[in-house]
């Protein structure tokens, strides 16, 4: 080993990688973009989220006030793993509303006999304020169609839509008040009626009203405006249209003054749930919000326990998984607070900063299965050497981290004899200012790397949990890459077609040139695992990949993969490639461009012939052969005229 390997303390970006990131019910739930006024309901065993979708005004950056063009759909099985389905209606798809309203509010849906109706407010063509409208669609995720005419004889907002136990399905909204009505099962029309909801209960402003029935009672849940911003109250009766008799508040007013809050209540899978949203992405701007979830626990008589807000969120969080301590469940004292990592890009999260000994951060719920695992790596910041005690309820261990002024991650073993379901808690012994960004335990044993090993950092980082857009020229840079597979070549004179074809026709591991991408961490076979990257580069440096694996970095096979997600089918494209030194594609399973050959890295040196990205997932596969030098790679979709696609998503799931 080296003086400067020595010198090195496990330098290490590995072990975290060892993990399947992103798997979290941390709030808030959508990391991508902001979502408002969730309703959740749940279809065909999972829970489908149903928001607004805020945004700042393209037309009127300056018009402090709600902006929604569209609505997302969400999908989860375990409420921690969210599937974004994409736009299912945008105001240029309503035929009665404004196409350029911005008015998409709080939304709701309910399934009837197979058919899906998804209920919304929207500002119409003709007249002020707003209608209420439906949209019909065969699947929750759409596609959807809307009504030619909003439902007669309402104004209003925030509809919400009950089928009760009596057979009857009952429409509830505000707009003077909380209003309801029977309603047709396709909501074409009012059946009765509208009544007031609202005349017995407490003063103040009310709006968003979520009904639900829980044991022969009706809940009539509502934002309350008490003092000063929204709370969340609620009353009961035994029956869909009241009188409902006040019972209390279920959600203090947020201490921030976020104005707005608005919510619904789920059971899933035996436990409820609150669905609500606070500003976290967007502090000093109120109206670009994110949903969050928390437990909800009713008491024996039926009344329901008021819900504290947390970061936490709901859920269990492997170990070995990137554990954003940042999202606590309590911090210790004043010494420890939360910071945006980054301030012009806060979907890219929160650090933690332990700013004296004795500040701590509590993250409950880790899941560490039946294995005591070996290593825990700390990504985090600090101006001087720390050292923190970790501890999981009985076990505990001390930890050095050596100053740091820039982002860095640190494997070091473990001896914590830990296994089940712990709350993880880190305090700050010595040193000042610690700054945490995630941390993760890991099985594999440290990994020590030379100073310039760590040097990958500045290629490449982990896949964060958004999805990644191309950069603006294009380029993907979201990946997921197998450690290399060797194949010594003392020339790359050797990489002929007929040789390119049938060393790529092998098979190296299951699931090869699949629809369904393995997970960040996954092990392909007994010796390589898979790591999803996000290159800073526009060209993947796999040379820097594989040096900080190992010394032995020549004549390599690397592939790699990724999904291209499209709003619609972007038709007429072409996958053009670059690489060093061979290199295959394949998009969606079928081989596109072959570039063999001794190659240099040049920008588009190849491209496909004409494809179309259809709607939705377009998997993405490459396999890169080198001899000696160095090696890396380039893609991205160019159009008709040449020019770079820009306009789609990259994940690697
Ligand atoms: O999202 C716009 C409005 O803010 C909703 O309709 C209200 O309930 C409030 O959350």
């Amino acid at each position: 080993m080296s003086a400067l390997m020595k010198k090195s303390i496990f330098f290490i970006l590995l072990a975290a990688f060892l993990a399947s990131a992103g798997l979290s019910a941390q709030n808030p739930v959508i990391r991508d973009q902001y979502t408002a006024d969730p309703t959740a309901r749940v279809f065909g065993g999972k829970v489908w989220l149903f928001a607004s979708h805020d945004i700042i005004s393209p037309v009127a950056p300056e018009r402090k006030w709600f902006c929604m063009a569209d609505y997302h759909v969400f999908s989860s099985e375990d409420l921690m793993d969210w599937t974004d389905h994409g736009v299912i209606l945008s105001q240029e798809n309503v035929p009665w509303g404004k196409p350029d309203g911005y008015s998409m509010w709080a939304p709701d849906c309910v399934e009837k006999d197979g058919k899906y109706y998804f209920v919304f407010p929207n500002a119409p063509r003709e007249g002020r304020g707003f209608a209420i409208g439906v949209a019909v669609a065969d699947a929750p995720e759409g596609p959807y169609r809307a009504y030619e005419k909003p439902i007669p004889g309402i104004w209003g907002i925030d509809p919400c839509v009950l089928q009760a136990s009596d057979g009857n399905t009952y429409l509830y909204w505000s707009g003077m008040g909380l209003q309801g009505a029977r309603v047709k099962e396709d909501l074409t029309a009012l059946e009765s009626a509208p009544v007031r909801l609202d005349e017995n209960l407490p003063q103040g402003f009310k709006e968003g009203p979520f009904i639900f029935e829980r044991e022969g009672r009706f809940y009539l849940t509502y934002p309350w405006v008490q003092d000063k911003t929204e709370t969340l109250a609620y009353a009961m009766s035994d029956n869909p249209l009241g009188p409902f008799e006040f019972k209390g508040i279920l959600m203090a007013q947020s201490p921030n003054e976020c104005w707005t809050n608005h919510h619904s209540l789920v059971q899933y899978k035996g436990e409820w749930y609150l669905f609500y949203h606070h500003n976290d992405y967007s502090p000093a701007f109120d109206k670009n919000r994110s949903v969050r979830i928390d437990k909800v626990v009713f008491n024996p008589d039926g009344t329901i326990l008021p819900v504290t807000p947390t970061f936490r969120g709901v859920g269990i969080t492997p170990a070995r998984s990137l554990i954003q301590v940042d999202r606590y469940s309590a911090l210790g004292h004043l010494d420890a607070y939360i910071e945006f990592l980054d301030e012009q890009r806060p979907f890219d999260g929160w650090y933690v900063c332990l700013s004296r000994p004795g500040a701590w951060v509590r993250y409950d719920r880790v899941d560490f299965g039946e294995e005591a695992p070996e290593t825990l790596t700390f990504r985090y910041r600090a101006s001087r050497d720390c050292s923190v005690y970790v501890s999981l309820g009985e076990a505990g261990g001390l930890f050095d981290l050596p100053a740091s002024t820039s982002w860095k991650s640190v494997c070091l073993p473990a001896s914590l004899s830990t296994t089940g379901l712990q709350d993880l808690r880190i305090t700050l012994e010595e040193g000042a200012d610690l700054q945490l960004d995630w941390v993760s335990f890991g099985d594999d044993g440290p990994v020590v790397f030379s100073d310039s090993s760590t040097a990958l950092e500045k290629y490449m980082v982990p896949a964060g949990d958004s999805p990644a857009r191309p950069d603006e020229d294009g380029f993907v840079r979201r990946w997921l890459l197998l450690e290399p597979i060797s194949k010594p070549h003392r020339t790359n004179n050797d990489f002929t077609e007929t040789y390119l074809r049938e060393l790529m026709g092998q098979n190296y591991f299951p699931g090869q040139l699949s629809d369904v991408l393995p997970k960040d961490g996954a092990r392909a076979n007994k010796t390589l695992r898979w790591h999803a990257f996000d290159s800073k580069l526009f060209n993947v440096k796999l040379f820097r990949f594989a040096s900080n694996l190992s010394e032995d970095r020549y004549g390599k096979l690397y592939w790699m993969a990724t999904v291209v997600n499209c709003e619609t089918d972007i038709p007429d494209v072409r996958l053009a490639t670059g690489s060093n030194g061979a290199s295959m594609w394949w998009v969606n399973g079928k081989e596109v461009v072959l570039m063999d050959g001794d190659r240099r890295m040049v920008v588009d040196d190849c491209a496909s012939e004409r494809l179309t990205l259809k709607k939705g997932r377009n998997v993405i596969w490459g396999a890169v052969i080198n001899g000696p030098g160095l090696s890396d790679f380039c893609v991205r979709f160019l159009d008709a005229e040449g020019k770079p696609v820009t306009h789609y998503t990259i994940t690697t799931k």
